[in-house]
C-alpha cells in the first residue's frame, strides 16, 4: 500500500440521502436495471492518463500536480501503477484504459520504449490478478513525441509512419496479453495545421492502409476485442481526418472496412463537432458502428476540450438513452477521460470527481431505462412515422419519381402539416429526471 489515498475509504453505496462525500447516492453496482445489473450496463473505467500522467498544465501555465511518481524511471512507473490500483479499488471501477506513453518511462529508441512497456504490462498483469481490475482498452500516444508532431499515419516522412506502425503493433500485444476489451485510435494529429503544406490525397491513403494493416494485425493475433477509432474534429490539429462519426463511417467505406472497425464517442469531441453527444451516439447505432464512449463534458464557454467531468444528468439520460436503444455495450464500456481542474490538487479531488461522474451515469442511466420502459417516447416515435407502415407507405420505397407523380395526381394528394411536437416530449422526458 502507498500513503498516495491515506484515510480514504472504499466507496459503497449508500443511496441518494446519504450526507457522506464519499458514498455513491445511485451507483449501485448490482442494482439491476432493465434485466441487468447497473454495473453490467455502465461498465466503468478510469482513464490513466489525465489521472495519473497529466501535470495540470495549461497554455499559459505548467505543472500543478506534483506527483511522487514524476520522474521518468521504471521505479516511478511502478509507484504510479500502485497508486492507480489503490484508485481503481477505492472506486471499485472494472475497467482501466492507458496509453503506452502514460504507464512506462520514455526510451531513447523504439526497442527501449518497447522493453519498459512489457516489463509495465508484467506488472499490470501481477496487480490486475490480484484486483480483478480489468482492461477496456489500450492504445499508443502516437500524438505527444515531437516525433509525431506532423502526424503518425499520416505523417509525409514514411520512417515516421514505419515508428507509428511498430509503436501500434507493441499496444495491440500488450492489450492482447492483458486481456483488453477493445484497441483504440484516436488521430489527434492525423489532420493538418495548413493545406499549404498538405498532401490530402496521400495523407489519406496512408491512414486507410494504417488502419488496414491494424485490422490485418488483429486476426493475424487472433484478438477478439473491437478496434475503435475516436472521432474528434480539431485540437491539436486545426483539422482532424476522424472529424465526427459520419466522417469516419464515410472513411471506413472507402476501404472496405465498415464491418470490422467502431467507434469510440466521446461527449466532449461531439460538441466541438457541433453535434450534441446523443446525436453521435444515435448515428453510430444506425450505421452498425456503435462501440463503446468516453465519458467527460466540455465547458459550453470555452470552446476547447476542457475534459471535465461529467454531472449534467438531463444531458447523460438523453446520452444514456442512445445508448440503451443501441442495445447498451458489448466490448465497450463508458471511460472517464476526464481530468481535474489544475486547482484540484488533492488526492481526496481524484477521488470525488470520479464518485460524482459515477453517480451521474447511473442517474441519467436510470432515467433513460426509465424512459425507455415506459415506451412513451417511443410510442410517440412511431406514431410520427405510422404512414411508412401502411400498405401505400411501404410501396412508395418502391416506386419510381414517373409513377409517383401519376398517383399523387390521381389521388389528388396534398398533405397537411402535423406537428412535431417537441415541447410535449421534451415535458415528458423531464418528467424521468
Ligand atoms: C483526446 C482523447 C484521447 C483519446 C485516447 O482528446 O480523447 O485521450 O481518448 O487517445
Ligand atoms: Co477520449
Amino acid at each position: 500500500m502507498t500513503d498516495f489515498f491515506k484515510g480514504i475509504p472504499a466507496i459503497k453505496y449508500e443511496g441518494p440521502n446519504t450526507d457522506n462525500d464519499y458514498a455513491f447516492r445511485h451507483y449501485n453496482p448490482d442494482e439491476v436495471v432493465m434485466g441487468k445489473p447497473m454495473k453490467d450496463h455502465l461498465r466503468f473505467a478510469a482513464a490513466y492518463w489525465h489521472s495519473f500522467a497529466w501535470p495540470g498544465g495549461d497554455p499559459f501555465g505548467g505543472q500543478t500536480f506534483d506527483h511522487p511518481w514524476f520522474s521518468d524511471t521504471m521505479e516511478a512507473a511502478k509507484l504510479k501503477a500502485d497508486v492507480a490500483f489503490e484508485m481503481f479499488q477505492i472506486l471499485n471501477v472494472p475497467y482501466f484504459c492507458f496509453h503506452d506513453a502514460d504507464v512506462r518511462p520514455e526510451g531513447n529508441s523504439f526497442a527501449e520504449n518497447t522493453k519498459n512497456l512489457e516489463e509495465i504490462v508484467d506488472y499490470f498483469a501481477q496487480k490486475m490478478d490480484a484486483t480483478g481490475v480489468k482492461l477496456l482498452w489500450g492504445t499508443a500516444n502516437l500524438f505527444s513525441h515531437r516525433r509525431f508532431m506532423s502526424g503518425a499515419a499520416t505523417n509525409p516522412d514514411p520512417d515516421v509512419f514505419a515508428f507509428s506502425a511498430a509503436t501500434i503493433k507493441t499496444c495491440m500485444d500488450a492489450t492482447m496479453k492483458l486481456g483488453g476489451e477493445n484497441y483504440v485510435l484516436w488521430g489527434g494529429r492525423e489532420g493538418y495545421e495548413t493545406l499549404l503544406n498538405t498532401d490530402m490525397g496521400r495523407e489519406r491513403q496512408q491512414a486507410g492502409r494504417m488502419l488496414q494493416m491494424v485490422v490485418d494485425y488483429k486476426h493475424k493475433m487472433g484478438f477478439e476485442g473491437a478496434i475503435l477509432i475516436e472521432p474528434k474534429p480539431q485540437e491539436p490539429t486545426k483539422h482532424q481526418y476522424d472529424y465526427d462519426v459520419a466522417t469516419v463511417y464515410g472513411f471506413l467505406k472507402e476501404f472496405g472496412l465498415e464491418g470490422e472497425v467502431k467507434m469510440n464517442i466521446e461527449q466532449g469531441h461531439a460538441i466541438l463537432a457541433g453535434h450534441s453527444f446523443e446525436h453521435e451516439l444515435a448515428m453510430a447505432r444506425e450505421l452498425g458502428i456503435f462501440g463503446s464512449i468516453d465519458m467527460n463534458r466540455n465547458d459550453y464557454q470555452s470552446g476547447w476540450d476542457t475534459d471535465q467531468f461529467p454531472n449534467n444528468v438531463p444531458e447523460m439520460a438523453l446520452a444514456y438513452y442512445e445508448v440503451l436503444r443501441a442495445g447498451g455495450f458489448t466490448t465497450g464500456g463508458a471511460n472517464f477521460d476526464a481530468k481535474l481542474r489544475r486547482q484540484s490538487l488533492d488526492a481526496e479531488d481524484l477521488i470525488l470527481a470520479h464518485v460524482g461522474g459515477m453517480d451521474a451515469c447511473a442517474a441519467g442511466l436510470k432515467a433513460a431505462a426509465a424512459m425507455l420502459e415506459d415506451g412513451k417516447l417511443e410510442a410517440a416515435r412511431n406514431a410520427r412515422y405510422a404512414g411508412w407502415d401502411t400498405d401505400a407507405g411501404k410501396t412508395l420505397m418502391n416506386c419510381d419519381l414517373d409513377s409517383i407523380a401519376e398517383s399523387v395526381l390521381a389521388n389528388k394528394t396534398n398533405p397537411e402539416p402535423i406537428s412535431g411536437r417537441q415541447e410535449r416530449l421534451e415535458n415528458l422526458v423531464s418528467r424521468y429526471l
